[in-house]
């Protein structure tokens, strides 16, 4: 599958403000009426990576202008002024948008090496198997600038990020996408972090997770999470996700889940639709190689797939609708 890299990549990086004075990158973007929205992951310092969340917008999809010159997330807001609030993802449901994220309450200090994952320091006592776990927290808005704030999952220590939610009620029951990194070992049926579903009623008390999809290819060998919220196309739901392999090169692949059932894969691309191949994907301030889909957008059959490198800056890269069906083999 051809996916065009805009050149005019990467589109988003950092500005002068000092709460996105490093690095913005892999947002959620969501398309409403005529503008494109993005909330951008805004990195105000490496030691620590303490992040915040940023409010753009957009009329063409390509230039993002910020909206207010203030972080509309960050982690004060849930009395963690040594923590992060990271990786936003959007979707709009009946009328109100709602926001997930990682969070941590402590934050580690990063040390790049510019050959592959960075160096962490943690504090004594707050690494991460210790405690002070990545949850995710779910937050709601009209107005995409006034939070309320709705609450964390996992509520015990497990890690749990890349967490999606579904632009839409499934069989009258919300619907999220996470990566419970714990789960894994002959309990869990899968052996490498797996994407996971759960349900829930009301956005606070979520069912058991349920195993959806584990590696299976080599490029992915090492674990998988949901990139993009999903969206629902006359095939399922279709999702970008990310793979990363032995090397730690994250690359990016298509899924297809059951528009009933999305426990159920339908569709799954064997070879990755994109890896790193840029100089801004292969170089950059935190990791090397690194295609991370966060959020993608479909306007006049056309797929617009937003996505982080090398947790430095956003690019965009699109491709004809036609393109991602036969893609998945349909
Ligand atoms: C993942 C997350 C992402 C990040 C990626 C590459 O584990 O931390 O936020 O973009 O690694 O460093």
């Amino acid at each position: 599958m051809n996916l065009t890299r805009h050149p005019a990549n990467p589109i988003v990086t950092a500005g002068e403000q000092d709460w996105r004075k490093v690095a913005s990158f892999n947002p959620g973007v969501v398309l409403d009426g005529d503008t494109f929205y993005m909330l951008e992951r805004a990195c105000a310092s490496l030691n620590p990576l303490k992040c915040n969340v940023g409010l753009l917008a957009s009329k063409d999809g390509v230039s993002f202008e910020l909206v207010q010159d203030t972080p509309v997330l960050k982690p004060e807001d849930f009395d963690a002024p040594g923590g992060t609030v990271e990786d936003p993802r959007i979707v709009k449901i009946d009328g109100v948008f709602y926001m997930t994220f990682v969070f941590r309450r402590v934050v580690s200090g990063c040390i790049p090496n510019g050959e592959g994952v960075p160096g962490y320091t943690n504090l004594p006592g707050q690494g991460l198997d210790e405690g002070n776990p990545y949850r995710t927290g779910i937050v709601k808005s009209e107005n995409l600038q006034d939070w309320e704030f709705l609450g964390f999952i996992p509520t015990d220590s497990t890690h749990d990020r890349d967490n999606v939610l579904f632009p839409g009620k499934i069989g009258g029951r919300y619907a999220m996408l996470r990566r419970p990194s714990d789960y894994v070992g002959p309990d869990y049926g899968c052996d490498k972090p797996s994407i996971w579903i759960s349900f829930s009623e009301d956005l606070k008390e979520w069912s058991d997770p349920e195993l959806v999809a584990e590696p299976e290819y080599d490029w992915e060998c090492q674990k998988i999470g949901a990139g993009t919220c999903p969206a629902l196309t006359e095939k399922g739901w279709l999702m970008v996700y990310h793979g990363v392999d032995d090397d730690h090169i994250y690359r990016a692949g298509l899924m297809l889940l059951d528009k009933e059932d999305p426990r159920k894969v339908i569709g799954r691309t064997e070879k990755f639709i994109m890896e790193p191949e840029t100089y801004y994907e292969k170089f950059g301030l935190i990791i090397p190689r690194v295609i991370f889909p966060s959020a993608f957008v479909v306007k006049e059959e056309t797929l617009y797939v937003y996505y982080g490198c090398t947790d430095t800056a956003t690019s965009l890269a699109t491709a004809p609708m036609s393109e991602v069906f036969s893609a998945l083999g349909i």
